[in-house]
């Protein structure tokens, strides 16, 4: 067995909170002691933060009454930051999207089939960094796709924009609500090919789950900065709703059950939609991003990649598939380039060429039913692919009891729902996750 080298510290930490960046000695440590409670910035009930002066034979903190203690804060919002973050860097991406676009849906159902696909395919482990961090999402998963065999409909509740998603901070007298980060720790296992090189190839994938309502214009706010999380994303997630697009709407008209499709539906039956048109909410994401990374107006230099993720395929991909493809129903995009004799299990490369042929007729499609979307896009970034996919591969019923929108756990089977991750990561880190480059014609 190889000798594990201990990982090395970071000379800068970014905080998953506020997005402060520090050096790792000035980080505070969290007290253990139950007789040292009351922080400045976090109330009267959190344990005290403190720089240390004295260390355990472990080197860990001890807090002025003595107690050993592991967990660090960042220095300005005092909010808790997993230590892992001290050793591994941290991989922002930013999903963005209308109210009621497909986010939770779509975040729940990547992060559950990442944890699958990933070790499966790519021969990377997927953990949570902190499972008190991915609280709410582990809660969507389980709800989603554990809770099988029973007989009754399950939903993701909408996201508020003030509420549990939220961490409040006291900066300056004033209240600052800082959106819930979701962190994932990805690391090749001893099968990946270029395991030898395994510290340059581990990542936390960074991850929030706004309301769509603060991606609106005037909601970025000093006190509520829910999407600051843009200027560091190197990739943004752009949910683009076709059920929300009365054009898309028509064309789909007769062809799919979904109740979102239907013109008639009201929100009393369950549906949500945008008062704001989506191409509205993307000029908004555009002018945030320009913003805050300093970027000339209708410069694409420094921009991030933006990938436009089309949600709720399975109510809409009959537009978008010829036979061959009908045949193929999203089928994975990665091949076999390796495989192990003893587990099984095969290393994969993601198939670049069927992803972007896919964009293509996405792109195609788009242009000829919301053209100003796509214009609206391609002004941001040179970089924009659009990956259709379905959180829950089937619509939702509405329950009967209540109105609302809900889906059996048993008939949830999501499709390409983990592309728009697997896709950036293979193309913005060297060796992660390997790329088929060029089509082998069938
Ligand atoms: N047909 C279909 N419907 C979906 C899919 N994913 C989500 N939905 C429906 O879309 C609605 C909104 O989904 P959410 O994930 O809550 O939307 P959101 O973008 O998080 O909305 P906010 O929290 O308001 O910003 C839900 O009522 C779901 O029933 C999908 O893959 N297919
Ligand atoms: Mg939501
Ligand atoms: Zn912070």
């Amino acid at each position: 067995m190889p000798v594990e080298t201990p990982p090395r510290l970071r000379s800068q930490v970014t905080c998953p909170h506020c997005w402060h960046v520090f050096s790792p000695d000035q980080a505070l440590w969290i007290s253990e002691s139950p007789d040292l409670l009351g922080d400045s910035r976090l109330g009267e009930m959190a344990q005290q933060r403190f720089l240390p002066s004295r260390f355990d034979l472990q080197a860990n903190a001890l807090d002025a009454e003595g107690f050993s203690c592991t967990k660090l804060a960042c220095p300005h919002c005092h909010l808790m930051i997993p230590r892992a973050l001290f050793e591994t860097p941290l991989f922002f991406m930013s999903i963005v999207g209308a109210p009621a676009a497909g986010k939770s849906y779509f975040l729940a159902s990547m992060s559950w089939r990442l944890r699958k696909t990933l070790p499966r395919y790519f021969q990377y482990n997927i953990s949570d960094t902190s499972p008190e961090m991915n609280h709410r999402l582990q809660r969507y998963e389980s709800q989603q796709f554990f809770e099988t065999g029973r007989n009754r409909l399950v939903a993701i509740e909408k996201t508020e924009v003030y509420g549990e998603n939220n961490n409040t901070v006291i900066l300056n007298g004033q209240e600052i609500a800082y959106p819930q980060p979701f962190l994932f720790s990805l690391t090749p296992t001893h099968k990946h090919p270029r395991y030898s090189r395994r510290e340059t190839l581990r990542q936390i994938l960074c991850l929030y789950d706004n309301a769509g309502e603060s991606y609106l214009p005037g909601e970025d706010k000093a006190m509520l900065p829910l999407t600051r999380h843009l200027s560091r994303s190197r990739a943004i997630l752009f949910l683009y709703d076709p059920t929300q697009d009365p054009r898309f709407r028509k064309v789909c008209r007769g062809k799919t059950r979904d109740p979102q499709m239907s013109d008639e539906t009201q929100e009393s039956a369950g549906v949500r939609r945008s008062q704001t048109r989506q191409e509205l909410i993307l000029s908004e994401m555009i002018l945030r991003v320009r913003t805050h990374l300093g970027i000339e107006s209708d410069s694409q230099e420094n921009a991030p990649p933006l990938v436009v993720v089309i949600t709720k395929a399975d109510a809409w991909a009959h537009l978008l598939l010829d036979s061959k493809l009908e045949k193929m129903k999203f089928a994975p995009p990665w091949r076999p380039v390796a495989s192990f004799v003893e587990t099984n299990d095969s290393h994969c490369a993601l198939d670049v060429p069927a992803i972007e042929k896919t964009s293509s007729r996405c792109r195609r499609l788009l242009l000829k039913l919301a053209p100003e979307f796509v214009g609206t896009a391609e002004q941001l970034s040179r970089d924009v692919t659009y990956v259709p996919v379905s959180a829950t591969g089937i619509a939702p019923s509405i329950d009967p009891a209540t109105g609302a929108l809900g889906f059996k756990p048993d008939s949830i089977h999501p499709y390409w729902v983990e592309v728009p991750v697997l896709y950036t990561l293979a193309k913005q880190t060297t060796g992660m996750i390997p790329l088929l480059q060029k089509r082998e014609e069938s």
